[in-house]
């Protein structure tokens, strides 16, 4: 984990700026990588907490981050957090589910009906069913999960207005055995594409509709490609910020404190900053040109039940993660 020494800094001239001086290495030099741009709160809470973790530490831990796929995209950066080339990453459930199935139970279509009922099962039992499996492939999961959003869909086509409107709709989903099942249930034609395809894939038309929350339907610009937006709620999604197994062992355990001190609290603020987003992105993307439209959720929960959704997944998370999230949300199949 020790890097080089980091040169001097070079003035616009070439001239070594003050007395030429050696920097030195942080003991532990530990990268993150993350699929979202600079300006989400996550990358700005990330920051903050690095910052604050450099100063605790006294230059022991630095974290550099590495945003907007820049390492590559998820399937690469979970591959890179596995092996170890990263320290860490921020899949979101749906997408660390392709390597821990149970992480995808809280994308459970409609399940969550606000963020108390969220924070409760995730901070609670449910988020400590899906940790410990996380753990079983070799990953530590930070206590605190961070915030993605309620996910919404857009479409540069027509307005999604009731479960009708998705027949045969080409909409891209993550790479996520749930989204792709879920999708199919509803009636539409979903492929999974990586977040790093997603502008272009609908700049190009290779799909017609995507679904995200209104955030990040900001942060990457999707107003410019995509015309109108439902409000359908359908699926809450949250990133885990991991670490890879060894390398986290590998901290002394007062750094470790400091480490997930840090992480941690991050993640609550972040977790307000979407809070308040959710609040006020929608007239920002409204002025963008985004039309809205609030659906009501029955026809798609009905069309879920229908296809078999809910208990397929029930039988595929088990009793007893399905018990969990249950206790949260109330009866759901
Ligand atoms: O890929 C997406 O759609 C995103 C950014 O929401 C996830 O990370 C799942």
């Amino acid at each position: 984990l020790k890097g080089l020494a980091a040169a001097p800094a070079i003035g616009a001239a070439g001239a070594v700026i003050g007395m030429p001086h050696i920097a030195r290495a942080a003991e532990f030099e530990l990268k993150y990588g993350n699929n979202l741009p600079l300006t989400h709160p996550l990358n700005i809470r990330a920051q903050e907490a690095a910052d604050r973790i450099e100063k605790e530490t006294k230059g022991r831990v630095t974290i550099k981050i590495f945003p907007n796929n820049q390492l590559g995209g998820d399937t690469d950066m979970l591959s890179q957090v596995r092996s170890g080339g990263l320290t860490f990453f921020t899949p979101s459930a749906l997408v660390i589910a392709t390597l821990v199935p149970v992480a995808a139970i809280n994308a459970v279509g409609f399940a969550f009906s606000d963020y108390d009922q969220v924070w409760k099962a995730m901070d609670g039992g449910l988020g400590a069913h899906v940790r410990e499996a996380i753990s079983k492939v070799g990953l530590y999961a930070f206590e605190k999960m961070w915030d993605n959003g309620f996910r919404q869909m857009t479409t540069s086509g027509a307005p999604i207005e009731t479960v009708a409107n998705m027949d045969g709709l080409k909409i891209r989903v993550p790479v996520s055995p749930l989204s792709i099942s879920m999708f199919k249930s509803l009636g539409s034609s979903p492929a999974s594409l990586q977040f790093s395809e997603v502008y272009s894939s609908l700049q190009t038309r290779i799909v017609d509709a995507q679904e995200n929350p209104l955030p990040i339907i900001q942060v990457a610009k999707l107003y410019e490609v995509q015309k109108s937006c439902a409000l359908t709620n359908h699926i809450w999604d949250g990133y885990w910020f991991i670490a890879n197994g060894r390398a986290w062992r590998g901290l002394p355990p007062d750094l470790q404190t400091i480490v997930a001190g840090a992480i941690n609290d991050a993640g609550l603020a972040q977790r307000g900053d979407i809070k308040g987003l959710n609040q006020s992105v929608q007239a920002d993307l409204a002025s963008k040109g985004l039309a809205f439209n609030a659906p009501a959720p029955d026809s798609f929960r009905a069309k879920l039940r229908e296809a078999g959704f809910y208990s397929e997944w029930k039988g595929r998370f088990g009793d007893e993660a399905w018990g969990l999230l249950e206790a949260a949300v109330g009866k759901l199949a």
